[in-house]
């Protein structure tokens, strides 16, 4: 069964002892960061800081904070209805294998095939989300407006001490197109003042394209609302590279195998989880931009300021007893990795389908998901290696990625050590580097260019004939298979584990 909610969630986390409460009195402002920073590092539980204090002013805050719900590979599989049995990513591979059997990625071979796919489309369609009536919905049990409207009564949090102000880190941010296309994505939100904040959407995000699309058809004034809190496959979701025609909530009803139950907002018609703990409604005016940032970034660095659109916050609802869900990003690893490395595991099923010479891919958590991935290759034809660099970076979200290395198939892409081993003995800088050029992700900060810069790409694999090794390649080292399992058999009796 799906989490209905993020408390349900939450009740999990907390019979697990993975919840830990936190009653004294703490600030939002650089302080709750610093903990979570800490609690990250040593892989710690969830946090719900039950009292947020101003530590200046003394004022308490009305809501308690979340952080660090997904801060752990078994919790980010709980996260998503699967078993965190090795407490490692490899628990999230359960939920690639389910994915994989619902999409009909393969073409079917037999008419029982056939009608498998017939059957999962179904499921797909069944997954859309479902809208429940306004009034009904938990997240509109308490409603602000007008002048009741004041995002200073939310403890949001400042985490690092040259931040531009509070950021709201964790939001789901729903837009729609002219079409009335929905999309949900995590843009986080700097609180300018009571009732607006920042919209920091990246050009190449879907929530931009369709801020674009409003823009295109002569609309200035356009429905923008961001979601507090859901159930945390919805969570998820809005952070994950969906295709820009699937909508997240679809996404998450497949991954949830239950339909995301959503409610029209009370002041636009934008449609939100129903089971959000806070619910910001609003629009932005897509002539408006106002300096947002710096903010520590999950990249370590901070993000540099910049003009992003003002969302104008016209409304609140809540829940009567909300929680404040948040992260903090920074140094890895930290929450947001956990997300990545989701990310990274679900969508190893497409990466396959469309390049079936892939074995498996690893993103490194330090390359922060879009710095640097490692692809395990059947390698079969001259130049293959650079084909998938190639498809690499025209691919979705994976076009950003820095620094691409391509390893043999007998290489465990997820042992670094094992990668560095083949990549620093088996690479001709002259025949095995490919420098190009395209789009980077904004945080990116070595480029000279916003957005845009030089990628590289090793080819770290053993070259074939025709591809410009002449001389003899050398066998690596292996054991013989005889001395190996006579060396098993002794081995107790040798006096080791
Ligand atoms: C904690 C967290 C914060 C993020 N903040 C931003 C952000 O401020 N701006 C942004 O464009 N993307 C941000 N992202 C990445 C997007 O959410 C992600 O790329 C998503 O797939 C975009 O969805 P979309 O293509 O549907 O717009 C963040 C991701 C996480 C996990
Ligand atoms: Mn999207």
């Amino acid at each position: 069964m799906a989490f209905k909610d993020l408390r349900e969630f939450l009740g999990l986390l907390e019979k697990k002892g993975q919840l830990k409460r936190i009653p004294a009195p703490v600030d939002p402002r650089l302080e709750i960061g610093e903990i979570a920073d800490r609690v990250s590092k040593r892989i710690g539980p969830a946090l719900l800081f039950e009292n947020p204090t101003d530590r200046e002013t003394g004022r308490k805050y009305e809501i308690p904070v979340l952080i660090n719900a997904m801060g752990s590979y078994e919790r980010m599989a709980w996260a998503l209805g699967v078993d965190g049995d090795t407490g490692t990513w490899r628990d999230l591979d359960a939920k690639a294998r389910e994915l994989m059997e619902l999409l009909p990625l393969d073409m079917p071979a037999s008419m029982k095939d056939k009608l498998g796919t017939l059957v999962s489309l179904k499921d797909l369609a069944d997954s859309g989300p479902k809208e429940i009536k306004q009034g009904k919905a938990p997240c509109q049990e308490v409603v602000w407006r007008g002048d009741e409207v004041d995002l200073s009564r939310l403890p949001v949090l400042t985490t690092w001490p040259g931040d531009g102000g509070p950021f709201v880190t964790l939001p789901l941010v729903v837009t729609s197109d002219p079409k009335n296309r929905l999309n949900v994505g995590m843009y986080r939100l700097q609180v300018f003042d009571r009732n607006t904040t920042g919209l920091h959407i990246h050009e190449h995000h879907d929530g931009a394209r369709n801020l674009r699309a409003w823009s295109e058809a002569g609309v200035q004034r356009v429905p923008v609302s961001a979601a507090l809190g859901a159930d945390p496959a919805t969570i998820f979701s809005a952070t994950a590279p969906v295709p820009p025609m699937i909508d997240e909530y679809m996404f998450s009803g497949v991954l949830r195998g239950e339909s995301v139950e959503v409610v029209k907002c009370v002041t636009n018609d934008l449609l939100v989880p129903a089971h959000a703990e806070i619910v910001l409604e609003g629009w932005c005016d897509l002539g408006e931009t106002q300096w947002e940032g710096p903010f520590g970034d999950h990249t370590g660095y901070y993000s540099l300021a910049d003009d992003f659109p003002v969302f104008h916050v016209e409304t609140i609802t809540m829940r009567h007893d909300a929680i404040y869900p948040t992260t903090i990003v920074g140094p890895p690893p930290m929450e947001d990795c956990y997300l990545g490395k989701a990310t990274e595991r679900l969508f190893l099923p497409v990466i396959r389908a469309l390049m079936p010479e892939v074995i498996d891919y690893d993103l490194p958590l330090e390359g922060v998901f879009h710095n640097c991935a490692i692809f395990q290759i059947k390698k079969r034809f001259a130049g293959q290696a650079f084909r998938v660099m190639n498809f690499a970076w025209s691919m979705g979200q994976m076009m950003f990625t820095k620094f691409v290395i391509v390893v043999d198939e007998d290489v465990d892409c997820h042992d670094y050590s094992q990668v560095a081993w083949r990549c620093f003995n088996n690479v001709d800088p002259s025949r095995d580097i490919l420098v190009s050029k395209g789009p980077l992700d904004r945080l990116d900060h070595s480029s000279n260019y916003e957005s845009f810069g030089f990628k590289m790409g090793i080819d770290a694999t053993r070259p074939l004939p025709g591809e410009g090794h002449e001389r003899e390649w050398p066998e690596s080292l292996e054991m013989s298979a005889d001395v190996k399992a006579r060396i098993n058999e002794m081995w107790g009796e040798l006096g080791f584990d």
